[in-house]
Order: C-alpha cells, then structure tokens, then sequence
C-alpha cells in the first residue's frame, strides 16, 4: 500500500491529465479514454493517512470515530473510553473509502513513551498529517510531539475536545456568552502552546460528538487547503457531509471528473444495451452515482447518525428528499432506466458541454453516447447533491 502512496504524486497526475487533453486535441478518443483508464485508476489508489494523537482520554478514539461518520457502537469503530496501556499504532479504515485510514495513536505524549522513539516506531512517514487532541490545556508532551513533527516536516493540527462540556458547564452562569466563552478556551490554548516556544499555531475547538458545532468545519477547511491537490480529493470524498458548505465542495469535486467518466462510459468496453440506443459501460455510471450518494450522507446509517444528532426524526429527513434515486438501490437496471429517459433529450445538451469540456470538438466526435452518459452524472450529481443540503437544512432548521 505504500508504495502506491508514494508513486502517486500531483505531477505525475497533472501529466496524465495533459496526455488525455493532448489526445482528444488530436481526436484520438481510444487513445484519451486508455488514458482517463489509467488517471482514474491512479486516483482511486490515492491514500490519506491521518493520525490522531495525544493523552489518553482526551477524546482521541471518539475523534476518529467521529471523523468518519461512524457511531461509537458500529462495527470497525475505534473503543473509547477504555484505559490505554500500549502505544500501538491502529490503523481504522473509513467504512466507505478505505484509502482513507485515520490511525489512533495512544502512547505518543504521554509521559511513558518519548515522542521521538515513538514517531520512529510508528513509521511516522506514512501520515499526511497529526491532529493532537487535547481536553484541556495542552502540555509539555504535546508540544514535543509537535516539535518533532515540525522536524519532520510534517503538518500538525491542534484540537481542543469536548467543548460541549465547557459549554454546558459555561452555559449555567447568568451572564453566558457562547462566542465569548470559545474564544476565551481558544486564546487560553494559543497562549499556553506559545509560551512553550511553538510559534503561534492555530487551535480547532471541537466536540467529538458532533463535528457539525464549533471549529470542524474550519479545521476541515484548513486541512483542504494545506494538502495537495490529489489527497484534497480523497477528504474531500469521505468526509462526514455535516455543513452546508462542505455538501458544496463535494458536489464541486464530483464535478471534476464528470467528463472524464463520460468519455470512458462511451468510449472503453461500451456495450449496447436492449432498448437503448447508445452503447455505455453501465458499471462507470453506477460505482460513480453510488459514490455521489454516500458522499451526500443519503444512505440509511448516515440520515440515521444525523437524526441521532440533531433530534429530527429520519422519517422528518427523508420527507425533503427528491431524487428517485433515493427510493431504491442504485444499480444497474435503475441506472439503464435513466438512462432510456435521458437518450430522449440528449440533443439539448450542446450548450453546457461547450463551457466545461475541454476539446469539446473530439468529444462531438464521440456522439450520442458521450453526451448521455455526461448529462446522466451531471443530473444524477445535481439532484443528489440538492437532497444533501435539503436534508441538513432540514436538521439544521430542526435545531434553530
Ligand atoms: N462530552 C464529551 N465527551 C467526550 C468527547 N470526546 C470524548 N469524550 C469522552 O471522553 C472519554 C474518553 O474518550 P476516548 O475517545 O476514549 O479518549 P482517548 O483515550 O483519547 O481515545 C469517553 O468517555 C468519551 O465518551 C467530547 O467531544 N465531548
Ligand atoms: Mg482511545
């Protein structure tokens, strides 16, 4: 697995993306959709590893739970609450994208173990990035590790747990003010982390029981931002769909590879189907639209998790949602019944294939079947991505 991490870098990707550009210049469609073959293959074996460390008890297991949209009790989630006595290193796969691994790392700056033996031990290099959780203040062992992170070049984030305790706690005064409250906790942590001499870092206050509150959608924001291009993709797709705003960046990256995905529908291993005129590869279209349906949080578990934690009932969710896709399994006979309404009005698609295509000429060459399969995902992405942001409207309304 790593080394499929480390053979994958963004220029490596940036120049299978000027060869597939390259060949639909020169109208050479077989050519281009070999090419998408091997740049989506390539995406697909991207990995992004995210440790999460610091004190047992902190809330470093809840975290990784939480990161990964799953409850405390779901097969495959990480035990809390439980006293920690190794330092082993523990890999959890999210349950959706495996290549996405947050690793919950107990022992690393607690006093027991040094940080510097124990980043060796850990294989430090495989991580993206460190998320060092932190309940209260943070100490002189949390800042060594960010210390030794720092040498390895590696980026770290600080987070500040269980903020919904001092809220609440907070809350009971007469005089409660909850914006000034969190930046009271986060200028206390800034301050103490720069009196030991790290710069001064920023601080994500967050409340592992829900991420929707507080800073995780800013800490989200900022690991997007920071990592490559290619990795930003992976978070991006496995992240827990809870604001609004990030329900927006996903549909955006879906975006990105719609064409790519109707080109090769059309062009590799295209078969004609009964009753249909146009010949696609029906499998691309249902791993992606499955795709956009977990992204969106659509599924059972995830509207279920979101009832759980915002008091609406599923039945109060399900009510907003529209896409017939969201009454039935998305496989392949729903997918070619779609597709049989869409080949009626595939010949009004000319316009928005001439603003988001690139060598719009060649793909023209490729017809009926490019155009169909584009407006299909372009549709599927449009109405599932409504259904999420109606569905957290919804929550969030519920809540006001
Ligand atoms: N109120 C509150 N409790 C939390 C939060 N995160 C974790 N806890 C609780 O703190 C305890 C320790 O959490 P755990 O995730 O096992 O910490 P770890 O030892 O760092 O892995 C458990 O009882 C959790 O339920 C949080 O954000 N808010
Ligand atoms: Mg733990």
């Amino acid at each position: 697995m790593n080394s499929i991490m480390e053979n994958i870098d963004d220029k490596e990707l940036s120049l299978v993306q000027r060869e597939i550009e390259e060949a639909l210049k020169n109208n050479n469609l077989t050519t281009a959709a070999g090419k998408i073959q091997d740049y989506l293959k390539e995406i697909n074996n991207v990995e992004l590893n995210i440790a999460v460390t610091g004190e047992t008890g902190s809330g470093k297991s809840t975290f990784v739970n939480a990161f990964r949209g799953m409850k405390d009790n779901d097969d495959g989630a990480a035990p809390t609450g439980v006293v920690e006595t190794t330092m082993d290193a523990n890999a959890y796969p999210h349950p959706k994208y495996p290549n996405m691994q947050v690793w919950d790392l107990p022992g690393i700056g607690t006093a027991t173990f040094k940080p510097e033996e124990c980043l060796q031990k850990v294989e430090f290099d495989r991580f993206d990035f460190f998320i060092i959780v932190s309940s209260e203040r943070f100490r002189a062992n949390d800042i060594s590790l960010a210390k030794e992170i720092q040498k390895m070049k590696k980026k770290f984030y600080f987070v500040r747990s269980k903020i919904d305790n001092d809220i609440r706690a907070e809350g009971r005064k007469e005089k409660f003010d909850k914006a000034k409250t969190l930046e009271t906790i986060r200028q206390y942590c800034i301050k103490g982390l720069e009196d030991q001499g790290l710069g001064s870092p920023k601080v994500f206050l967050i409340s592992g029981f829900d991420l929707g509150l507080y800073d995780f959608p800013d800490l989200e924001e900022t690991m997007e931002i920071e990592l490559p291009d290619h990795k930003r993709h992976v978070l991006l797709l496995s992240i827990p769909n809870i604001t609004l705003k990030i329900n927006k960046r996903k549909k955006e990256a879906f975006k990105t590879n719609m064409w790519r995905l109707a080109i090769l529908s059309g062009t590799v291993a295209a078969i004609p189907l009964p009753g249909l005129s146009i010949a696609v590869d029906v499998s691309i279209l249902v791993f992606e639209i499955q795709r956009y349906y977990h992204a969106f949080g659509l599924d059972d578990e995830s509207l279920q998790s979101l009832a759980n934690r915002m008091n609406v009932s599923v039945k109060e969710l399900k009510a907003v949602l529209k896409s017939p896709l969201n009454q039935k399994k998305i496989n392949k006979d729903v997918i070619v019944k779609l597709l049989q309404s869409a080949a009626l009005t595939a010949v009004t698609m000319a316009e928005f294939l001439l603003s988001s295509v690139p060598a719009f000429g060649s793909i023209a060459a490729a017809g009926i079947s490019f155009s169909t399969t584009y407006y299909m995902l372009r549709k599927c992405l449009n109405e599932l991505a409504d259904d999420g942001h109606n569905v957290l409207m919804t929550a969030l309304m519920a809540n006001e």
